[in-house]
């Protein structure tokens, strides 16, 4: 009953969607004469590689089975779906959406070089959630579904979820055999990353000003580790001296509630490091007393900028580019329909980033180990 409501559902969305989008081709750099919209056979090929409905034969089920798993776990913790959206920006933004970020050939050594271990990803979680949804795909169609697949269509879901928008997404992606440890390290966006470099690494994937502000409010669910935050606070890009740009009583604000936490861990700092802090704050945390807006998908992120209350030095630094700052109030003045929108398109643009199709490629047995492993 619940599957076929959400079926209904995504049907219209998708129409009106698709409708939509057959007019604004353009800006997800598509040539409007390479994209065939056949509705007839309710699929959507907007490149040669990833297509709509991709396991329709092969794995009719799968989607279903993954939706049905984000249902439980975002009923369970909510919090996953800012993980898997942090996951799939990692993925996506390294060598492409290949799962290559759920790689462990380590054996369990530490010091080996790995994605998921490199410097940018240490806080990275919701690996188990994808391992217990392939599980549940290998035993419905062995080696069938990607994990490259089900990280998109898990988060996908996962938006949808906490009342973000849906976006049509394609399928048909393959998996990686390899990680690539030093890249993860030097094109992630870190979180005192300034405006200018920010913006440079997004060009270097091809998004635009305007996406990568859309993107950024991604941090309108989740939290952000206070490990991040008090650095800002007192030791800003090792100069031991706060961040100039937070403002004093949002400073005041910020220490108080991380720190009632954050010296009580027992933890060595080397296995601290590794395990993630469990204290962060939220921006619907930081905005709420002055908003009536709800913790989901609307523009409490945008506004919070705009009052100058970022959490990390990189989300207030899209308040120092007058381009992008514009674009922070644009998306802050609306009911939020304008985000929801720009975010789809947004979404669906990083899902395709270099993916591995048809021979490239594999498609892993368990996402962790490459099937040679
Ligand atoms: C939800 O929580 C239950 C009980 O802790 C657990 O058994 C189940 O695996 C969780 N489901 C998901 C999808 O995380
Ligand atoms: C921004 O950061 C980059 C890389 O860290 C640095 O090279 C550049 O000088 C910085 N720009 C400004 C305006 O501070
Ligand atoms: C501190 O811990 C409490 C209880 O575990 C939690 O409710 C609260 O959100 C935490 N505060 C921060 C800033 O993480
Ligand atoms: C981007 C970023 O903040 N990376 C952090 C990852 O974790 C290491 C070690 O815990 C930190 O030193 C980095 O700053």
């Amino acid at each position: 009953m619940a599957v076929s409501v959400y079926y209904d559902w995504h049907a219209l969305l998708r129409l009106s969607f698709l409708l939509s989008l057959a007019f604004s081709v353009g800006a997800l750099n598509h040539h409007p004469s390479s994209s065939a919209l056949d509705f007839s056979h309710q699929r959507l090929e907007l490149d040669e590689q990833l297509v709509y409905d991709f396991y329709r034969s092969t794995c009719p089920d799968a989607e279903t089975i993954v939706y049905q798993f984000m249902r439980e776990a975002v009923a369970n913790d909510s919090k996953i779906v800012a993980q898997l959206l942090r996951l799939m920006f990692h993925d996506c933004f390294i060598q492409g959406c290949d799962a290559s970020l759920l790689l462990d050939d380590s054996n369990g050594n530490l010091n080996h070089p790995i994605e998921r271990n490199a410097i940018p990803n240490r806080t990275i979680k919701g690996f188990e959630l994808i391992d217990q949804i392939k599980e549940a795909l290998e035993k419905e169609c062995p080696n069938v579904v990607s994990c490259s697949d089900i990280i998109s269509v898990a988060t996908r879901d996962g938006i949808i979820l906490t009342g973000g928008p849906f976006f049509p997404l394609l399928t048909g992606r393959r998996d990686s055999q390899e990680s690539y440890f030093n890249e993860a390290n030097q094109q992630i966006p870190r979180p005192d990353s300034n405006i200018s470099e920010t913006l440079r690494l997004f060009s270097k994937r091809g998004f635009s000003e305007k996406e990568a502000v859309t993107l950024f409010g991604a941090h309108n669910i989740g939290k952000i580790g206070c490990e991040f935050i008090l650095q800002r606070l007192s030791n800003f890009k090792g100069t031991g001296k706060p961040d100039p740009s937070v403002p004093p009583d949002f400073a005041v604000e910020l220490k108080r509630s991380c720190n009632a936490n954050a010296s009580s861990s027992p933890l060595p700092s080397r296995v601290r490091n590794l395990v993630e802090s469990a204290a962060g704050l939220s921006y619907f945390q930081i905005v709420a007393p002055s908003s009536p807006s709800g913790s989901g998908f609307d523009m409490h992120y945008y506004k919070s900028l705009v009052m100058g209350r970022g959490l990390l030095y990189s989300d207030q630094q899209l308040m120092a580019d007058p381009m992008t700052a514009w674009l922070v109030t644009v998306l802050a003045s609306d009911d939020g329909s304008t985000f929801k929108w720009e975010f789809a398109k947004a979404m669906l643009k990083m899902s395709n980033l270099g993916v591995l199709t048809g021979s490239q490629g594999e498609i892993r047995s368990r996402c962790s180990f490459p099937n040679s492993h």
